[in-house]
């Protein structure tokens, strides 16, 4: 049939599967005939209205039934980019015994299909489409198990799961049901956009069934050549991450709870003695008095004020945790004004809702009320006055300490202007808390936000950072962060991050070090643990061990300007910063399901030990030179190797040729780096970069507001010719020398810069320039 060699084209198979609906599900049939206009087909049905758009090349929208609320997830933006040409035209036709098929075109062919939509005895909508269990399923958000999705059926509903999570744990934090398909013929990408409860069934013999409890089956589907193609087209579709600020990218301290101010300032001191970086300290939630949010407990959190600043001046940003129930109490100012303004969630005798949680009968605000965002927003003056620039939002499942873990199904939101039940409209609530608190910091603090959410929808990654909650200190929960996080960066969430030590339970010196290993490579990198486990700050478990995570932290803050490259990336492109190994698609059969090393960036190869006394472990090589960063040994890549490694540090190695900005260790982001580095990679006889850096705080740069500095090297046999080039016009950076550490292979070559010998000092647009033979770990 198709001719369908290319890797371009849109693959969602034609196949039709009839008739297999559950006995007790109805197959919703459309007698009408379809109503044909430009781009989009619409056919009438009383209860399921059936409507597909052409959105982009590669980006058709279905939607069956009517939308409860106008989606919080998808832009208002129409105007798609395309990332791949792809095929440009749908069509619909009937298939024998009314079943339909939707088809995307390429050459004339059809190339997508569905054979039906059922609905059960409960209401539930029911689509089933072909989807063969050897086309590998990645995204789906925050779920445990492996990185292949495939085989299980998922759900979402945004749950507080204090219960370890296991591989049969299903429901979790956050409900991004989005979820990437490597097809025969390239990628696909189906999200689908419905803020109720909702299923994806990947258990089915080669099909996929997607359901939803209330609202519209609202679909969209993507097509894409890689996997990068879709997440772009995702994240164009729900938005791109938020660029945050560099401080954020440091290391971020948290405990439950850090009790007194005085306990706040001995464990930053603590840092400093143990010469150890630290750039943000949370106070969970024994800040406040009695659990009331906005407010801090006056006995052990007095002078807030004079605490933020000397945190501040020390390069330590203090981050309270703000929860979304608000304490029925006639004498507190948060519940009087919520009450009188009528902000809160209502229950269907039209009351504010009430149910226990810490502060014990609290009510909620409705987020979904513009007034009532401004509202909460507004309420965060009480922290951005003392100081305050970055926010902890916990318990925004909503979590309520009763029997259904949340708000009844049938209490009431009102969204513009009509009754919604909260069932319907659940798993958004977290989102608009966060894009509320997110307000807030722009608003009053005139910068980037930095929010870290638990609960949250697709579309989260533009207000948020996200944490995968409550994880255990074990080795499983190691080993089970990295999988889930890389599924989340392939579901638009570029910043994310596991408790590292985990949050439950003891954690052990060397699951501890190992995990601060790991952790200096999650996009956020936050130590957090619970009340009444063992204290776990870097320094706990003493030498030798401090030194190890000492390295291990050291090595974060020298690959800042790396990782804030990456942030830079993924917020102008969605691209993840951590990416799973077939991410470069190569030996697809041998990475498809590779859970236990990842990519940071194009650069770096990480593969964590994850198994408690490993010495040594096997690692996937892709195709060209890596460099161990241990004994910068070059080695053959398509191919698993042997790495030994004692317990002072993992695997990592360096791609061949590239060039990597870093920077000298630093305490914190807020200490001035005098140095900017330029690693050159041995082993290729090319390379390029563009590096562009800004004051990392103020509101996102657009254009050219930027210093750009771009980096290339020709090496022949016997010359090397490198290329500088800086242009400081928009931004000067704080950096006053770049030193380029070039292979000390190229210690019997000359060296040209600009066209110059470069013996070793030297000037780029006013800038000092240095020439160093390194070996990476020199640097790192
Ligand atoms: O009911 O604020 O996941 O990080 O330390 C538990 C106390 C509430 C759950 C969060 C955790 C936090 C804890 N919170």
């Amino acid at each position: 049939m198709t001719d369908l060699s290319t890797r371009s084209s849109f693959a969602v198979q034609p196949e039709i599967v009839l008739g297999q609906g559950k006995p007790t599900q109805n197959r919703v049939s459309y007698s009408s005939n379809p109503l044909v206009v430009q781009d989009s087909i619409h056919i009438d049905h009383d209860n399921h209205p059936l409507s597909v758009t052409q959105l982009s090349t590669n980006m058709v929208r279905v939607c069956l039934g009517e939308p409860l609320i106008a989606s919080v997830a998808v832009l208002p933006n129409r105007d798609f980019h395309n990332p791949a040409e792809l095929p440009n035209r749908i069509e619909w036709s009937w298939l024998p015994d009314e079943q339909w098929q939707i088809a995307m075109h390429r050459h004339g062919q059809g190339l997508a299909t569905s054979r039906g939509l059922y609905v059960d005895n409960d209401g539930v909508l029911h689509l089933y489409l072909t989807l063969p269990d050897s086309w590998p399923v990645y995204g789906l958000g925050e779920k445990t198990g492996d990185l292949n999705k495939q085989g299980k059926k998922w759900t979402f509903w945004n749950s507080d799961v204090f219960l370890p999570h296991t591989e049969t744990t299903d429901e979790l934090y956050q409900s991004i049901p989005f979820m990437t398909v490597l097809t025969d013929q390239g990628w696909m990408g189906i999200f689908l956009d419905n803020p109720g409860r909702s299923w994806v069934d990947l258990s089915l013999t080669d099909e996929v069934c997607i359901s939803v409890a209330s609202g519209a089956l609202d679909l969209y589907v993507f097509s894409g050549s890689t996997l990068g193609d879709i997440v772009d087209l995702y994240t164009q579709l729900t938005g791109r991450p938020f660029l945050p600020p560099k401080w954020a990218l440091g290391y971020q301290q948290s405990r439950h709870s850090y009790e007194t101010s005085q306990e706040v300032r001995a464990v930053v001191e603590g840092f400093r003695l143990n010469d150890l970086p630290l750039d943000a300290l949370y106070l969970d939630i024994l800040h406040m008095e009695g659990y009331r949010v906005f407010s801090f407990d006056p006995l052990t959190f007095d002078q807030v004020p004079e605490l933020v600043a000397d945190l501040g001046a020390a390069g330590v940003r203090v981050i309270p945790i703000i929860d979304p129930g608000v304490k029925c109490d006639p004498d507190y100012r948060v519940y009087q004004q919520g009450l009188t303004a009528d902000y809160f969630v209502q229950s269907v005798q039209g009351a504010p809702w009430q149910g226990p949680v810490w502060p014990g009968e609290s009510v909620w605000p409705d987020f979904f009320q513009p007034q009532v965002q401004h509202w909460w927003q507004d309420l965060h003056r009480y922290y951005t006055d003392r100081g305050i620039q970055g926010f902890w939002n916990d318990m925004n499942e909503p979590a309520v300490f009763n029997e259904r873990m949340t708000l009844d199904a049938d209490s009431v939101h009102r969204v513009a202007g009509v009754s919604v039940p909260h069932e319907a409209v659940h798993n958004a609530y977290g989102l608009l808390m966060s894009e509320a608190t997110a307000a807030a910091i722009v608003e009053q603090c005139a910068q980037r936000p930095f929010v870290l959410t638990r609960a949250g929808y697709a579309g989260i990654q533009r207000s948020a950072a996200v944490w995968t909650g409550d994880n255990r200190s074990s080795w499983e929960h190691l080993r089970l962060s990295v999988p889930m996080l890389l599924n989340m960066g392939l579901s638009g969430i570029a910043f994310t991050g596991a408790d590292i030590g985990g949050f439950m339970d003891d954690s052990r010196p060397e699951l501890f070090t190992r995990w601060m290993q790991l952790g200096c490579f999650y996009p956020l990198m936050r130590n957090h643990c619970s009340i009444g486990q063992a204290r776990q700050e870097p320094w706990s478990f003493a030498e030798p061990w401090t030194g190890r995570v000492r390295q291990a932290m050291h090595r974060r803050y020298q690959l800042l300007p790396y990782l804030y490259q990456l942030f830079r990336d993924a917020h102008e492109t969605g691209l993840p910063i951590m990416r799973p190994m077939l991410w470069l698609e190569e030996q697809v059969h041998q990475t498809e399901n590779m859970s236990d090393q990842f990519m940071f960036g194009d650069a770096l190869l990480i593969a964590p030990i994850l198994v408690a006394g490993a010495l040594a472990r096997s690692v996937w090589l892709p195709k060209g030179l890596w460099h161990s960063l241990i004994d910068d040994f070059p080695l053959d890549g398509g191919q698993f190797v042997l790495a030994h490694t004692g317990f002072d540090d993992i695997p990592i190695y360096l791609k061949a040729g590239a060039i990597l900005p870093l920077a000298p260790y630093r305490s914190s982001t807020q200490r001035i780096q005098k140095e900017l580095r330029i690693l050159i990679v041995d082993g290729a006889d090319h390379g390029r970069m563009l590096f562009r850096d800004d004051d990392g705080l103020s509101a996102t740069p657009a254009g050219n507001r930027y210093a750009r500095l771009s980096i290339g090297y020709h090496k022949s046999a016997a010359l090397v010719e490198c290329h500088l080039s800086l242009d400081r016009s928009y931004f000067k950076p704080e950096w006053q020398v770049i030193t380029l550490g070039v292979p000390m292979a190229w210690k019997d070559q000359a060296i040209l810069l600009n066209g110059e010998p470069f013996s070793g000092q030297s000037n780029v647009e006013g800038v000092r320039c240095r020439l160093q033979y390194i070996r990476p770990l020199d640097w790192l």
